[in-house]
């Protein structure tokens, strides 16, 4: 169990504005502590900003982790003013501490950072509408285009293989057979969907060693609710959750942005019956990505597109079901067989996604020929 954080001494640390009132948990995130801390300015107005815990059981290197962040952030700053917008809202600002570092190590070897607070912005577990996904898909596409001439080996990779599907059923297979927990009797079907796609893991992986596919500074986390909405406009004004910018394949953000978005319920809904993949959520997701990249994505990579879809949410469920096997240490988990049921959530997606895959490589098809 971690230690309840340290707070007031922990907000002490960084140079906020004002004096501290209170802190509160904040987000839906699975692997970070998230809180919002509000504080009194000398004008007697209440503002607030974000202080992360960083799980370094996730991420075993901080430092590196940190130090990618500050040089994206900084990177993509001095892009957005040149182009006469807002940095404070377009990226992540970092808070520095009184040391002049970007975050804090606690006694404990706990770390923490904090964030401007993005105010007038939202992001949500499951869209409200086409026009959001339409314009979140532009954001993420903004980034991996305002990030294509970083310099990919100059980021640390903060996990490594972190999307190496191979690797990831190697791990799966070694789960299953050690069955520490004596979970694996209860899961057989689930177990046999990951096994009957086993040909399909190593796919994506081999076209990137073999270089047909390009290596690019990717976000690799590309949910629906990393990226912020704003409220007056509904534009997908900021791409958050920076921790595993890294070298990485354009189709890792395009499949687990699909994977995340077009689920028409919750990540861990228990009822089945209303989980399905939205043909309509897709076409508005691959509409404004492509437009966003459409000037640098490869054709090998238009090629693989639905497919990386597929392989995302098969990656991701296999993950969350490799963790219930493993007694629940990775993700956060709420409840009893919470990560059981987030695999479920997955699998039924990918049989809706194996259904309409050709309708699917239509949307695609026509996009890149102009035609919608
Ligand atoms: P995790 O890695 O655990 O998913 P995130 O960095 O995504 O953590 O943060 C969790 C949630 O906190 C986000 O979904 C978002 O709602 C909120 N959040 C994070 N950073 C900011 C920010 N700078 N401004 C406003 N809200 C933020
Ligand atoms: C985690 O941090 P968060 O909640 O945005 C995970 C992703 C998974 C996702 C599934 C570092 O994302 O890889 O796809 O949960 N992040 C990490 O919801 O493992
Ligand atoms: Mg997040």
């Amino acid at each position: 169990m971690k230690p309840e954080p340290d707070f007031p001494n922990v907000v002490s640390q960084f140079k906020f504005d004002g004096e501290f009132i209170r802190v509160e948990p904040y987000g839906f995130g699975h692997i970070n502590d998230t809180y919002a801390a509000y504080f009194r300015k000398v004008d007697g107005g209440i503002h607030r900003s974000i202080m992360q815990r960083i799980n370094h059981f996730v991420f075993k290197k901080p430092e590196e982790l940190m130090a990618n962040i500050w040089a994206v952030t900084s990177y993509l700053r001095k892009i957005i003013i040149g182009n006469g917008g807002d940095p404070d809202r377009e990226t992540l600002t970092l808070i520095p501490t009184y040391q002049g570092e970007v975050f804090y190590r606690t006694e404990a070897g706990y770390y923490w950072r904090a964030y401007i607070f993005i105010e007038n912005a939202h992001t949500y577990q499951i869209p409200e509408s086409s026009i959001h996904v339409y314009n979140a898909a532009g954001a993420y596409g903004h980034f991996q285009q305002l990030l294509a001439d970083y310099p990919a080996d100059q980021l640390y990779e903060t996990i490594p293989d972190f999307h190496n599907t191979a690797k990831r059923f190697n791990t799966f297979l070694k789960t299953i057979e050690k069955d520490e927990y004596n979970r694996a009797q209860g899961v057989k079907a689930e177990i046999d969907f990951v096994l009957q796609h086993a040909g399909e893991m190593p796919i994506l992986v081999d076209s990137i060693d073999q270089g047909r596919l390009p290596v690019r500074v990717t976000h690799n986390d590309t949910k629906f609710n990393n990226v912020m909405i704003d409220d007056d406009n509904g534009e997908g004004i900021c791409v958050i959750d920076l921790d595993t910018v890294m070298p990485g394949s354009l189709l890792y953000d395009f499949g687990d942005a699909i994977r995340s978005i077009t689920n028409t319920a919750e990540e861990d809904e228990r009822n089945l019956e209303i989980v399905h993949f939205d043909l309509d959520t897709y076409r508005a997701f691959t509409q404004g990505y492509l437009e966003a990249v459409l000037e640098s994505i490869t054709p090998e990579e238009i090629k693989n597109l639905v497919f990386s879809a597929r392989l995302m949410t098969l990656e991701c469920g296999m993950r969350f079901l490799t963790d219930y096997l493993n007694g629940d240490v990775y993700f956060r988990t709420k409840r009893e067989n919470h990560n059981l049921d987030r695999c479920r959530t997955q699998f039924k997606l990918i049989e809706e996604m194996e259904e309409q895959f050709d309708t699917m490589n239509v949307i695609v098809s026509n996009k890149v020929e102009g035609r919608s």
